[in-house]
C-alpha cells in the first residue's frame, strides 16, 4: 500500500475510535475481586407493621404520632416490607449484589427491654428474612441499631441513663446468639453523631429533645460504652465459634478549609473533622479517648474548671481502645470550613456547636440535591476516605451508606445516576491510586422509604414506590440498572480496552468505511 492508501486508513481508525460512546469521565478500573457490592434499609424506614407480632412502640413511633415528621408521615406501614421481604429479595437478587445491609428493630426482639423477655415471633422474622438472603446467595451485613430505641427506655432517661450500656449489651448477646451462624458482619450502632446530635441537641430527629450543651456529650459518651461492651462481648462469647467481624457505622462529611491557603482555615476543618468523625473514631480506632483537640474546646467554652465533655476511665479507655474490625462510614456531603471570629454575628445552635468555634457553609457552585444539607461533592469522599487512612493507621472500611436524594421519584434519574458514577469514581481513586482500605460499599437505598422527619418527601431509593397505592409496588429507576452494570462489571472498565463488543464494532466498522475508500473511492 502507498502512502495515499495508509494515511486515509489511519484516519478512518481515530475516527472510529472516537466515533463510539465513551461513557463517563476521566478514570477507570475495576474493584478488588471480592469486594462487596450492596445496597442499604434500615428496619423503621421499610418494615411498617409498627405494632404486628408483639413489637413494642419505639421513639419514632412517639415523635411521628405526635405530627412531629413532614405533614403527618409516619412509618406505621412504609413499604410493608414486613410483609413483603421476599419480593426485597428478589429486587436484591436482580440487581446481582453480594451483600444486603438491614438493621433489626430492638423492639420485635425485645419489646420490653426492662424485663429483657425475647419475643419469638420478632426473633423469627429476622430469621426468615436471613434465610432468604441465603437461598438467594446475598450475604446479611447487619445493623443491630438504627435508631429506635425503646420508648420505656427513652422514659427512664434514654442514652443520658448509664444503664442503657447494660440493656443494649443484652439485646446485641441476644441477636449475636440467635443469627450468628449466618450473620458475619455485624454494625453495631448507625450514626451516632446523628443520634446525639439531631436527636438531643437540634431536636429534629426523635425524641425531639433540645440540650446542645449538655446530652449530645453524655448520649455519645454511653453509645461509644456501649459499642465496646458489645464488640467484647462478640469476642468472649462467640467469635472464637461464628468467626465474624464487628464494626460499627459513623456518618461524616468531609470538611474542607474554606481557604486552603489559610493556616487558620485548615486547623478550623481539622477542629471539625475531629468534632465530627473523631467524637466517636478517635476512641474506637485510635486512643480509647476523644481528640485533644476536642477536650481543649469543650473545656474552654464550660465553666473554668469543668468540662461538659465526660472524661472515661482508665478501664473503659482500654475497653474502648481498638474496639472494631471495621469502620463503617455513611458519606453524602462536604462542608467548607472556617473559624469563628469573635465578632461574626452568625447564629449557633449553642453548646456543641459552639464549641468548635468554625463557621460552617457550602460553596453556592455546588450541585444541591432534594435535601437541603446535601450537596453533590464527589472529590470530598476521596479526601474523607484518605483522612481516615492517615488518621487511623488505614483501618477496614466499608461504605454503608452513599446516595442523593430528589423530591419527585422520578425514575428516569440521571442525577442519582450522575451522583453515583462520580462519587464511585472517587472510592475506586481512593482504592487503587491512595490504596485506602475499603473492602465493600452499599448503597443508600433499596428503594424510596420513610426518610425520617422529611418522611416520604426526600426519596433516596434506586426503586420508585408510590406510596398512596396500597400495592407499594417497587419500580426500578435507571439508578438500578447502573448499579446492575456496575456490579457485573465490578466498576468502570475502560471501554477503550478490553472490551469485546465495542472491539467488534470497531473492527467491523473500519472494515466498512476501508472497502468504501478502496473500493469505490
Ligand atoms: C442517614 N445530616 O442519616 C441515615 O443513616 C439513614 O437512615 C438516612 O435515611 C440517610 O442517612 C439519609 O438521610 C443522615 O444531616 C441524616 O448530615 C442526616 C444527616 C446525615 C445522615
Amino acid at each position: 500500500m502507498d502512502s495515499g492508501t495508509i494515511f486515509p486508513l489511519i484516519l478512518i481508525n481515530v475516527f472510529v475510535h472516537l466515533l463510539l460512546p465513551v461513557e463517563g469521565t476521566d478514570y477507570y478500573g475495576r474493584f478488588p475481586s471480592n469486594f462487596m457490592w450492596g445496597l442499604a434499609t434500615s428496619a423503621h424506614q421499610i418494615e411498617g407493621a409498627w405494632n404486628a407480632s408483639g413489637k413494642s412502640e419505639h421513639i419514632w413511633d412517639r415523635f411521628c404520632h405526635a405530627g412531629k415528621c413532614w405533614k403527618g408521615d409516619t412509618g406505621d406501614v412504609a413499604c410493608d416490607s414486613f410483609h413483603k421481604y421476599m419480593v426485597d429479595v428478589q429486587l436484591l437478587k436482580k440487581i446481582g449484589v453480594t451483600h444486603y445491609r438491614f438493621s433489626l428493630a430492638w423492639t420485635r426482639i425485645i419489646p420490653n427491654p426492662l424485663t429483657g423477655k425475647v419475643n419469638q415471633e420478632g426473633l423469627n422474622y429476622y430469621r426468615q428474612l436471613i434465610d432468604e438472603l441465603q437461598r438467594n446467595n446475598i450475604i446479611p451485613l447487619v445493623t443491630i441499631f438504627h435508631w429506635d430505641l425503646p420508648q420505656s427506655l427513652e422514659d427512664i432517661g434514654s442514652w443520658a441513663n448509664d444503664s442503657l450500656v447494660g440493656y443494649y449489651n443484652h439485646y446485641a448477646d441476644v441477636v449475636f446468639k440467635a443469627y450468628g451462624d449466618k450473620v458475619k458482619h455485624w454494625i453495631t450502632f448507625n450514626e451516632p453523631w446523628v443520634i446525639c446530635w439531631m436527636g438531643y441537641g437540634t431536636g429534629e430527629y426523635a425524641p425531639g429533645i433540645k440540650e446542645p450543651a449538655t446530652r449530645p456529650y453524655k448520649c455519645a459518651h454511653t453509645i461509644i460504652k456501649s459499642h465496646a461492651e458489645a464488640y467484647h462481648t462478640y469476642n468472649d462469647k462467640y467469635r472464637n465459634t461464628q468467626k465474624g467481624q464487628v464494626g460499627i457505622t459513623m456518618n461524616s462529611d468531609f470538611m474542607a478549609p474554606k481557604d486552603p491557603h489559610n493556616k487558620s482555615h485548615i486547623e478550623a476543618a481539622t477542629r471539625a473533622q475531629q468534632f465530627n468523625l473523631g467524637w466517636f473514631a478517635h476512641p474506637i480506632f485510635k486512643s480509647g479517648d476523644y481528640p485533644d483537640v476536642m477536650k481543649n474546646y469543650v473545656a474552654k467554652n464550660s465553666p473554668q474548671g469543668t468540662s461538659r465533655l465526660p472524661n472515661f476511665t482508665a478501664q473503659e479507655i482500654a475497653r474502648n481502645n481498638g474496639s472494631a474490625d471495621f469502620l463503617g462510614l455513611n458519606h453524602y456531603t462536604t462542608s467548607l470550613v472556617e473559624p469563628l471570629r469573635r465578632n461574626d454575628n452568625v447564629h449557633v445552635t449553642g453548646g456543641y456547636i459552639d464549641d468548635q468555634e468554625n463557621i460552617l457553609s457550602h460553596d453556592p457552585a455546588w450541585p444541591g440535591s432534594g435535601s437541603t444539607w446535601l450537596f453533590v461533592v464527589p472529590w470530598g469522599f476521596r479526601n474523607l476516605l484518605n483522612w481516615i487512612r492517615t488518621e487511623y493507621g488505614n483501618p477496614q472500611v466499608i461504605v454503608t451508606e452513599n446516595g442523593v436524594t430528589d423530591n419527585n421519584g422520578t425514575v428516569q434519574d440521571k442525577h442519582r445516576v450522575d451522583y453515583y458514577r462520580a462519587y464511585i469514581t472517587e472510592m475506586l481513586k481512593a482504592i487503587n491510586e491512595d490504596k485506602c482500605n475499603v473492602t465493600g460499599y452499599t448503597a443508600w437505598s433499596l428503594m424510596d422509604n420513610f426518610e425520617w422527619s422529611n418522611g416520604y418527601h426526600e426519596k433516596f431509593g434506586i426503586h420508585y414506590i408510590n406510596f398512596s397505592d396500597p400495592e407499594l409496588k417497587r419500580v426500578p429507576k435507571d439508578s438500578a440498572i447502573f448499579f446492575q452494570k456496575l456490579i457485573t462489571e465490578n466498576g468502570f472498565p475502560d471501554p477503550t480496552q478490553n472490551n469485546a463488543a465495542v472491539c467488534s464494532q470497531k473492527i467491523f466498522i473500519s472494515l466498512v468505511l476501508i472497502f468504501l475508500v478502496y473500493f469505490l473511492g
